[in-house]
């Protein structure tokens, strides 16, 4: 018997070898068999990868390794997100180009990943940055232009002045350019755009068919696509107090029911009319220039204090002419939505509140909740958004909200002024069309050439790929390859004038969102994807990923393949079959007395009592344990993947990131659970050495019979192979492990008595050593393929069909009944499944419970129904 300990660091690059020469994660297109496409979000090559990493790629890996082994043409493959802004922050802060640092930086992550002993498909690897890939990108953005799904158009966008760029809206802090801390500047820009609202409505409805889904995520997006129903409403302006030129206002609103409870009007800052008003009043040109200084992020519209300035103008209520509201400029007005106005109905609208409580404009309840006395309902400091019925507005009251807006609709429809009606019904999206140019050297080149006289000319596809010049300098601020000496400069494809490139290179997220359907075919030189195989490999059956992709990163790709299908390159709507949103790794901080933080790997912790205490190695000195939280560079709460691969094996990395929690909550990392893995590992290395022997002296063949000793072992690893094959399915990874580590204690159990086993039981013991082996394979696919060479099987287990679970060995050898006496539950019998009714009624009859129910009463009939209840009438 081998009492040698498993050495992972020597075993895992052996297995991972064996792997790559065999080839056995590459898939076929021409495979017959059923497709499983498994994918988790490709990283973006920073340089190392991260413990966060690890455990989304482990996850889609127990996935992938498990449908191969149920059959099927497992298509798993991974690439890189590699454009982007750090590579140009390298180029500036290190002098090295953004190419080299990307690709350097790929080839350490790629090693890293391979450590990790992942069942890739690397034959399919790209980078988003390879023009082999950009090249169709371009044609995809030519093809979407050409079909009206892609505009340029004239956009309000935060400039930095010092940067020279466009930021966006989370880069702008305070109304300051988050690195340069100028005072960010509106300026209307010529920007491409992809037209995702052409979209809104589907996009919407089809979230309803994404049944595989966090139900989480499909919220967000339709929050974030937001859709309302309500009502447009020309006000008219009394001409007494309006600029020239101007004669009504349009408000959208979704509250038309509380038009009674109108106190004022607000447009935004760069509403017309603001503008003409602001002509004659100095006043209130630099109110409007304050407002547009503080930027127009949603999040800083949400949390800045109200503001507002009264431009004089009055407004006339659509149902009383004789009625005029103010108009106030308000900071709270978007001018992207609805008309860039509102009617404020302070007493149900909580933002309004504060407005006019603010500026003393009053408020009156118009919707009173049910059961409260409308002669006492006041409104102070909380708007009432509820439901309840109509009050304080003449021919509404008593309606309910629902009628009301109805009875106002109908009324403002008919009622005609000019030539068109006063009111008409709409409805408006939040979601705004996907602006793409970015003023950035490291991006995929948006294919777009400006002629003089031609105007906008796009690059002919047999230019197709608009390569990024390798010879860009950084040394200025700005747009690298604007400040370039020749790339730009051009002749018209059109009509032989001097002519200059579009400097703006696309968005990231335009990369990843159809990096997914180009993995079905990276081969084809052509065109973005080949129509048979991307429709027969997509949908991606399971996405993986962090939820803070829920929103962009997933809509944008459900909008891509949408305008794809439109031009003509794949052949459905919806990219993501099944979605899953992995948890965080996170771990406690540590601190020193100066408020510094220290990593893991710098303290030890012991536990004296019931208390923690945490003191730096190196000096002994305590630190304080602080929160659990997401591993970040900052706390310096982060764990080197590299390490613990070194120290305990990827098998143990893996098992542990599987085994603490669901995936799709956070795992804390702790060093006693990743020793209790490595524990683990070691502990089923000896079983399967243990019963490897034993099994060497089991005979061939299937016994004809199993006494009850073997059948148990056989029950148990029956019922833990059907338990983890519905847990992997259902992503239960946690609960499948629980299940695994029982299985192995009762195995345990079963070596440990130690005597010599009957044919029988050795029979019994390597088929469980093997099921056992068939199990962890998934998760610890190193160790797996150790146990499956030990116990003497051919090939690799990573290529080996799952096991055939036996139905009849899950069967359970008794059944519970529920007992009652004259129709009353009072118990309940355990029989041997199959009993036979007399059986049965003697063991409910011998029943204390039964006994003491009836009385001693006599037993007029006992009911039995089959397998469920046993009713004794007394
Ligand atoms: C009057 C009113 C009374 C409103 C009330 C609400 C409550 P959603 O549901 O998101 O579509 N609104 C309209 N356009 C706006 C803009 N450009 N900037 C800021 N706010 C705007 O929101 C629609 C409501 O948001 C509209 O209904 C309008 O205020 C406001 F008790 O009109 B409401
Ligand atoms: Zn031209």
């Amino acid at each position: 018997m081998t009492s040698e300990r498993y050495n992972a660091r020597e075993a895992e690059p052996r297995w991972q070898a064996a792997w790559d020469k065999k080839a056995i994660f590459v898939s076929k297109n021409d495979d017959p068999r059923p497709k499983y496409y498994v994918l988790e979000m490709f990283p973006y090559p920073s340089g190392r990868i991260h413990i966060g990493h690890v455990r989304n790629y482990t996850l889609g890996d127990v996935l992938a390794r498990y449908m191969r082994a149920r059959g099927f043409n497992v298509l798993h493959p991974m690439g890189w997100d590699a454009f982007g802004l750090p590579a140009e922050n390298a180029a500036i802060e290190r002098k090295v180009a953004p190419k080299a640092w990307t690709y350097d930086n790929i080839a350490a992550m790629k090693k890293q990943l391979r450590s990790i002993g992942l069942s890739l498909d690397w034959s399919r690897e790209f980078a988003t940055c390879d023009p082999a890939y950009y090249k169709h990108q371009q044609k995809l953005f030519l093809d979407f232009l050409r079909a009206g799904l892609a505009e340029r158009e004239k956009r309000k966008i935060n400039w930095d002045p010092v940067d020279m760029t466009v930021l966006a809206n989370e880069q702008v802090i305070d109304g300051r350019g988050w690195r340069s801390g100028a005072v960010v500047e509106q300026r209307e820009m010529n920007q491409w755009v992809f037209k995702i609202t052409k979209y809104s409505q589907e996009l919407l409805d089809a979230l309803d068919t994404l049944d595989r889904w966090p139900d989480k995520v499909r919220l967000m997006q339709r929050n974030w696509i937001g859709r309302s129903e309500g009502l447009l409403v020309r006000f008219a302006l009394d001409p007494a107090t309006t600029p020239a030129g101007e004669s009504e206002l349009k408000i959208f609103t979704t509250r038309p029911d509380t038009l009674f409870g109108a106190k004022f009007m607000a447009i935004s800052a760069d509403h017309p009319l603001a503008v003409a008003a602001a002509a004659k009043n100095p006043e209130l040109a630099e109110f409007i220039a304050e407002t547009k200084r503080h930027g127009t992020a949603q999040e800083i519209i949400d949390t800045a204090e109200k503001q507002g300035f009264d431009t004089g103008i009055r407004a006339l209520h659509p149902f009383d002419p004789t009625w005029k509201l103010p108009v106030y400029v308000a900071n709270f007005v978007l001018m992207e939505y609805g008309t860039g106005a509102i009617f404020g109905c302070p007493a149900h609208d909580q933002r309004d509140l504060d407005f006019v409580n603010k500026y003393g404009l009053g408020n009156t309840p118009v919707v009173c909740p049910e059961g409260v006395d409308p002669k006492t309902f006041v409104i102070t400091d909380t708007a009432y958004d509820g439901d309840g019925r109509m009050i304080n507005s003449r021919f509404l009251d008593g309606m309910t909200i629902d009628q009301a807006k109805e009875d106002v609709a109908k009324r403002l429809e008919k009622e005609i002024r000019g030539n068109a009606p006063v009111g008409e019904r709409q409805v408006n999206f939040r979601l705004r069309d996907w602006g793409i140019s970015r003023q950035r050297y490291w991006g995929c080149p948006i294919p777009i050439i400006h002629c003089p006289k031609c105007d906008v000319v796009p690059v002919p596809d047999k230019d197709l790929p608009v390569r990024l010049p390798d010879d860009a300098t950084f040394d200025k601020p700005g747009n690298a390859l604007d400040h370039h000496p020749t790339w730009k400069h051009v002749t018209c494809p059109k009509c032989g004038a001097k002519a200059l490139r579009e400097t703006d290179t696309m968005d990231t997220f335009v990369d990843s969102s159809w990096y997914f359907a180009r993995f079905t075919d990276p081969w084809n030189e052509q065109a973005p994807t080949t129509l048979d195989v991307v429709d027969r490999m997509m949908p991606v059956d399971q996405y993986i990923g962090g939820v803070e992709h829920a929103i962009l990163h997933l809509l944008y790709s459900r909008f891509f393949v949408r305008a794809m299908k439109a031009t003509g390159h794949i052949g459905m709507e919806e990219p993501f079959a099944g979605m899953f949103t992995q948890g965080m790794v996170v771990h406690e901080t540590y601190q020193k007395a100066d408020g510094s933080y220290v990593t893991p790997a710098e303290v030890k912790v012991e536990t004296v009592g019931d208390a923690r205490r945490a003191t730096l190695l190196t000096t002994g000195e305590e630190v304080s344990i602080g929160p659990i939280e997401k591993m970040s560079k900052s706390k310096k709460n982060t764990v080197d993947p590299d390490d613990i691969i070194a120290t305990y094996g990827a098998d143990v990395a893996r098992w542990f990131m599987l085994s603490d929690s669901p995936p799709d909550r956070d795992v804390i990392w702790s060093d006693e659970r990743v020793q209790g893995a490595a524990r683990f590992v070691q502990r089923l290395w000896r079983l399967i050495n243990e019963a490897a022997e034993i099994g060497t002296a089991a005979p061939p063949a299937r016994p004809a019979s199993f006494g009850p000793e073997a059948t148990a072992l056989r029950k148990a690893a029956h019922g833990a192979l059907d338990k983890v094959s519905g847990g992997i399915e259902r992503l239960h990874f946690n609960v499948c492990l629980a299940h695994i580590r029982e299985f192995t204690n009762a195995f345990a159990d079963v070596l440990a008595r130690g005597d010599k086993p009957s044919p029988d039981l050795a029979w019994a013991i390597r088929e469980a050593a093997l099921i056992l082996t068939h199990l962890v394979a998934p998760m610890m696919p190193h160790l797996a393929e150790e146990c499956w060479a030990l116990l003497g099987q051919p090939g690799l287990v990573s290529e080996a069909g799952w096991p055939q679970i036996e139905r009849d060995l899950l069967v359970e050898d008794s059944v519970t009944l529920v007992v009652q006496v004259n129709g009353k539950k009072r118990g309940d019998v355990t029989v041997p499944r199959g009993a036979q009714n007399p059986e049965i009624e003697a063991a409910v009859l011998a029943l204390d419970a039964v006994k003491l129910a009836l009385g001693g009463k006599a037993v007029r009939k006992v009911i039995i129904v089959p397998m469920r209840i046993v009713n004794v009438v007394g």
